[in-house]
Parts: structure tokens; sequence; C-alpha cells
């Protein structure tokens, strides 16, 4: 259906805003490193560590701190956003070989500024069957999954996707990180792998109108994330139950692809999702990101994809942290594991 005015003239779509830098003037970055470079390993206290990193992320400019609040608060605001000029760990040690996390790691910059960033858009939670449940994620070429739909890919496209999670509730969509913030310590060798963010109010705009109505039909079933199926589901496709592929607000509309695979239940279903892709990679603003540079992605307003790299092993190769973001840890409670009040099953 498309949104009407009072005179019944078919409305505009509303377009995602336009794309921004949030980029930190030389002498902010400086001051930021120097304090972070102080700060010892946040993992071994996090909320204390994201204590501290919310009082030095305070002294950002008012107008650039506002604007990272906004991105996190506000409905209307842009589904990604790049932050740059970031301060740097001075010595960053090899890229670890096995995905991480690195054991030669000695100060604490980059986890500073992953972490302060997402201080500011809500609370770092993990999930034990991703990255054993840490709330750093380490996402770093790894050889046995350079043809996986997954973070440890490389050779393959990494299609248009959310960050979404298995669930026994039957949706992958609910429970699952509301941002991501990914962060860049190294890139690739030679600097070409892009990141790319399709924003769905974008996205609706650009599709025929009788696609959209069957996308927000729910007629797609999404697998398991590939690392759930590969450790816990013995290499078999696990399914959510019947969900549209966009959802909710005809102004603000919810997004949900898993990379591991839709299942369309229909034929014109399975038309839609090849539609989707294709229109996603028109819309789509990529970035190659670089060290100092973090890009904060809404998990909900659009889908994120990846392109091909060429990764050697050798040490050099690309390295990002990333953080799973919630707004608030309490309506995904049900999920808690006994161990860790940020860490779900
Ligand atoms: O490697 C990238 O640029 C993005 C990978 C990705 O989809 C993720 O880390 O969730
Ligand atoms: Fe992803």
């Amino acid at each position: 259906m498309t949104a009407t005015t009072d005179h019944g003239v078919p409305a505009a779509p509303v377009l995602a805003p336009t794309f921004r830098e949030i980029a930190l003037p030389d002498a902010v970055r400086d001051a930021l490193g120097e304090q972070l470079a102080k700060l010892p390993d946040p993992n071994t206290d996090i909320d204390r560590s994201s204590t501290r990193l919310l009082q030095i992320f305070a002294d950002l400019p008012t107008e650039l701190l506002q604007q990272i609040l906004d991105f996190g608060r506000h409905i209307d605001t842009p589904g990604v956003s790049l932050v740059s000029n970031l301060p740097v760990d001075a010595d960053l040690p090899d890229t670890p070989s096995d995905g991480g996390p690195s054991r030669a790691k000695k100060t604490f910059v980059a986890e500073g500024v992953l972490l302060g960033l997402s201080g500011l858009l809500g609370e770092p939670m993990g999930v034990l069957t991703e990255k054993a449940g840490q709330l750093v994620h380490d996402v770093i070429p790894v050889e046995g999954g350079s043809m996986t739909q997954t973070n440890q890919g490389s050779e393959v496209f990494l299609n248009f996707h959310s960050d979404i999670m298995h669930d026994v509730i039957g949706r992958y969509d609910v429970a699952n990180p509301d941002f991501l913030v990914l962060s860049c310590l190294r890139p690739d060798h030679e600097g070409i792998a892009g990141t790319f963010y399709a924003d769905a109010r974008d996205i609706q705009a650009a599709l025929p109108p009788e696609t959209l109505e069957t996308l927000r039909s729910p007629l797609f079933r999404l697998n398991a994330p590939g690392s759930y199926v590969r450790d816990v589901a013995g290499g078999q496709d696990v399914l959510s139950e019947p969900v549209p592929m966009i959802n909710g607000h005809q102004d603000y509309p919810e997004i949900a692809i898993s990379a591991n695979g839709v299942h369309p239940l229909t034929s014109g279903a399975r038309e839609a999702l090849d539609t989707l892709q294709e229109v996603c990679g028109q819309v789509a603003h990529q970035v190659q990101l670089r060290p100092g540079q973090a890009l904060l992605i809404n998990n909900r307003k659009g889908v994120h994809a990846r392109s091909t790299f060429t990764a050697r092993y050798d040490g050099q190769d690309r390295w990002l942290q990333r953080t799973y973001v919630r707004r608030s840890l309490w309506n995904v409670r049900y999920r808690v594991t006994d161990e860790n009040r940020r860490v779900h099953y």
C-alpha cells in the first residue's frame, strides 16, 4: 500500500538522511588518544571501563557528541554514520591468524574507541554462539571460512544482511543487536574491502510496489547465523518462523535479512528476494574502512554487506573490531546466561 496525502495524492517516499561523516578535529583526536592509552584492558571490568569511557567521550565537542547521540536515539536519523580521525594504538601487533582475540595487544586504544562509541548508543552485549560471548569481536579473515557467508569470509561477497541470532522463540530479529559498531585497526592488503549499507527507507523507495508488498508479507524464513549452524546445528539449516523482510511504519521501516540464506515460501517471494539484493546494491553507501575510522550501523534501519578482498594469512590481514549493542538489556533478559548479565545464549 502506498501512503497518500490528505488530498489522495501519493506521498513521496521518505528517503534516508544524507550520509554524513563525523570527523574529529586533530586536537580532539590527540586528547582522546592520550586518555585512552592509559586505560587497562576493558574486558576485565566492562562496567567500570564503560563508565570511565563515558567520562572521556563526554569531552567531545558538543556538536559531534550530539550527532552520535542522535544517531542512537532518534527514528529519523541516518542508519549509518562514519566516525573518522579517531585515535589508534601506537603499536599494533599482527592480525591474529585464528580470528582473534590477539594475545599480543598491550594497549587498548582501539577497544576504548569501540566501547566508548558503543556506550553512546547503548549497552554492548555478547552471544555465546558468536565469538564465544566476547563483547569485543574481532572481524578477521580466517582461512577455513574464506568462502562462507560469515564475517570470516573474504573470497565471496557477503550479501546484504542484518546481524541476527538464533532464538528458541523462532524469531531471530528480536533479541539481536540494535546497533553494530565496526572499527578498523588494519585495512586489507589492497585496501579494497568495502563495507556497504543500504537503508530500508531508500530500499522501499526504489522497489516496485508489488515487490515491496511481497517483502512486507510473512513469506520468508531466516536461516540461523553461519556460526550457529556450523558450531551448534552440525551444518543443518535452522529456520525461523515465517516473517516479512520489511515491516513496520511506512516512513520508518525495519528490515531483517539473514546472511546465511533466506528460505522463501513461494516463487514470488523468491523473485522478490533477488530484487531486494539487487536494489540494496543500487542504493547502498560504500566505505573502505581505514584505521582511525569506525562505522556506526543501525541494525534495524538497514542492512549491510562486504565486498570481496584477498586475504594472505600473513599477520597483516584486514582487522576490524566489532560490538553488538542493545539500547537496553532489559527486554532481552529471557536469554541471559547465568555467568554474565551481558551475555546471551
Ligand atoms: O567486514 C565487514 O566490513 C562487515 C562484516 C559484517 O557483516 C559484520 O561484521 O557483521
Ligand atoms: Fe554483519
